[in-house]
């Protein structure tokens, strides 16, 4: 589908200087709709409006210049490409035409003209001064300006070249077009349309939708159908990219939608209350007492009281860049990047504003502070970095790839994986996978780990000297509870292939160490195996053990269960213990026994063996148990495990 090339144009300016008669006079449609907004003759909510301007679309979002209603404009200049500040020639530069010019500054509305209007009630001399004031205006906020515009309303000057300039701003536009493919738009308007049920509309942020699509209704995250889309009062089937755009919803009723709500491409926006900002500029709202101040967040169409918490304590009455967080008093969501608006907790003044640094942050407390090197990342690094640091943050809580991708300003989950992917290539993060669980792991944390396992292992062998580790089905045990628990096994695994262990007998040792037994405990040990040796087919129980006494009798038992893990002794039964050289022995004359004779009892079993039932009728069960003879009725052959 090729679309004609696009623009949202918002206006800005002071109540009374013309603004929606401007918007009149370029579209033919009166943006003010509201029969109160007729009656008074001015704006109070947002007004919009279309006009096809050579071969290119515009759309016009119309705000209110009066002090009270900022917050519909703020809703309105959240989405637009390109401002219009309008000021009139008899008038020049008025409260709001600052608070607005600061406005759009804080946004980031990289391209504004200044259209003077009432030219018809002034002369251009006149005019001139009126420039130099706006231009006064824009070089302390740092705005540039692309052109300045005189017009009449009333005779139609300038109305021409402003229309010209706006279709060469909508070609431009193509080349500067929001490249991430998923679809967001935040919510200005919801209504019922008899019949149709709940619609909506906004400004398309970026990304494409088509009819019957399911996308997610945010904050609250339910899934909704889109039945219908039209933009400026035509159906179509399928929407791409920066326009102003209708959706008709599918299950969702009118209460449970309205501005400030967000439409997107499922899995990729996720609400939070703890947000990490940077503070691009901010006026005290008076002393500071505590350290939290109250303000009122607008960010996308939404608005949201939250608390702010500044890093540093400011040094002056205005801060200059700082990083702080957000502590919303509902959930909200925002990408990485996005531009905000603070006002004064009443709302009656526009305070300041920033950038979102970490759209899904964590309250920084005493024990987890700010993590001040990550911000840094997050505000001045390469999307690879941020996405590392992303990936950092999130810790052992597994976060997809889309997820990542709003994390990191990145545009899409295809691009996080990609990057993903290059940074394992770097050895700077790690994946770990279950089935339907996939986490990117720092490899920050998982040196941190190791070395953690390491010591805490280390420490098991002096606690523990007579066990040669820690047995294997234990190990995924000592991962950190905060692993999700199905990638324990998988995480477990990674370190045991680490280098930084070895397996004994399946038990978990640190690597390079040799069980360090002391004298004192190898020498009982030769003892115990050499009366286990001497008692051949009649082996001692524990209790009969020669070299045990009341004070090693612990000791003993200990060294017996490490002889058995290390195969030096067999466990046969419960209390019932073979030398191995002795049970070896034991297999092969069972085996040549039987091959002999065909099949034997177990009296013959006896005799072979020259013991008793007492240890014979448990030796024969474990022959049977691990299929070195058969049972048939009363005789035993030759099980597939025999030995040749
Ligand atoms: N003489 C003259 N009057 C104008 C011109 N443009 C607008 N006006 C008049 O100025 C008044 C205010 O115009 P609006 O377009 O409603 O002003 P606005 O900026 O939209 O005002 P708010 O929406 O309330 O902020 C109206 O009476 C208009 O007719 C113009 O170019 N020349
Ligand atoms: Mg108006």
């Amino acid at each position: 589908m090729s679309e004609a090339p696009a623009l949202v144009v918002g206006t800005a300016g002071h109540i009374d200087h013309g603004k929606s008669r401007l918007v009149y006079r370029l579209t033919g449609t009166d943006p003010d709709r509201l029969p109160e907004e007729k009656a008074r003759g001015m704006t109070i909510d947002l007004g919009f409006a279309h006009a096809a301007i050579d071969g290119c679309d515009v759309w016009f979002v119309d705000v209110p210049g009066h002090e009270r209603f900022i917050r519909n404009m703020l809703a309105g200049a959240t989405g637009i490409d390109v401002a219009l500040l309008v000021v009139a020639a008899d008038d020049s530069v008025m409260p709001q035409t600052r608070e607005h010019a600061e406005v759009l500054s804080l946004l980031g509305v990289e391209r504004c003209a200044v259209v003077l209007t009432k030219m018809d009630l002034v002369d251009d001399e006149w005019a001139d001064q009126v420039e130099e004031e706006v231009r006064l205006l824009f070089g302390g906020l740092g705005l540039e300006t692309l052109a300045f515009v005189r017009t009449s309303a009333e005779t139609g000057r300038g109305l021409d070249e402003l229309k010209s300039l706006l279709a060469r701003l909508a070609r431009e536009q193509t080349q500067r077009r929001d490249a991430r493919p998923w679809f967001r738009m935040p919510i200005d308007r919801a209504f019922v349309v008899a019949g149709r049920g709940t619609v909506v509309t906004g400004s398309v942020t970026h990304g494409a939708v088509a009819c019957e699509e399911t996308l997610e209704l945010w904050p609250g995250g339910q899934r909704v159908r889109v039945r219908d889309l039209q933009s400026h009062h035509s159906a179509r089937e399928a929407a791409a990219g920066r326009m102003r755009l209708a959706i008709n919803l599918a299950g969702v009723g009118q209460e449970e939608v309205h501005r400030g709500c967000t439409l997107a491409t499922p899995g990729y926006l996720e609400p939070a209350r703890y947000l990490d900002v940077w503070v691009a500029r901010l006026r005290m709202p008076g002393k500071m007492r505590r350290q939290e101040l109250r303000l009122r967040l607008h960010v996308a169409t939404s608005e949201v009281l939250v608390g702010l918490r500044l890093l540093e304590k400011p040094a002056a009455d205005v801060v200059q860049g700082q990083f702080a967080q957000l502590r919303a008093a509902e959930p909200i969501v925002a990408s990485w990047g996005e531009r905000f608006i603070l006002r004064d907790e009443s709302g009656s003044r526009t305070l300041g504003g920033g950038r979102v640094l970490r759209p899904v942050g964590r309250l920084w407390t005493a024990r987890h502070p700010a993590h001040v090197e990550g911000l840094r990342v997050l505000l001045e690094g390469s999307p690879q970095t941020r996405l590392e640091e992303a990936i950092r943050a999130a810790h052992w809580q597994p976060v997809d790839e889309k997820r990542l991708a709003v994390l990191a300003g990145l545009d899409d989950e295809k691009a996080a994986a990609d990057g993903c992917r290059r940074l394992m290539g770097a050895g700077k993060i790690r994946v770990l996978e279950a089935a339907s669980v996939r986490l990117y792991i720092h490899n920050s944390h998982l040196q941190a780990l190791a070395d953690d396992l390491t010591r805490r292992l280390k420490q098991y062998m002096v606690d523990n000297p007579r066990q040669p580790g820690v047995p294997r089905s234990q190990w995924p045990g000592w991962m950190p509870g905060a692993c999700p628990a199905r990638l324990r096994p998988a995480l477990a695994e990674w370190y045991l292939q680490s280098g930084r262990t070895t397996l004994v007998h399946d038990h978990v040792a640190p690597a390079g160490e040799k069980a360090a037994m002391s004298a004192d405990d190898q020498g009982l040990l030769e003892r115990v195996l050499a009366e286990f040796d001497a008692g051949a087919f009649q082996p001692p129980g524990l209790e009969a053990l020669k070299c045990r006494t009341p004070r090693n009798q612990k000791r003993v038992r200990e060294l017996v269960d490490l002889a058995v893990v290390r195969g030096e002794l067999v466990r046969v039964a419960d209390g019932l213990w073979l030398h191995r050289r002795r049970w070896d022995e034991l297999t092969q004359r069972v085996a040549a026994a039987i091959r002999a004779r065909g099949q034997l009892a177990v009296a013959d079993i006896r005799t072979l063996l020259d013991s008793s039932r007492k240890f014979v009728v448990p030796i024969v069960e474990r022959l049977d148990a691990q299929e070195i003879t058969r049972r048939t009725g009363d005789f035993r052959t030759l099980g597939p495990k025999a030995p040749a």
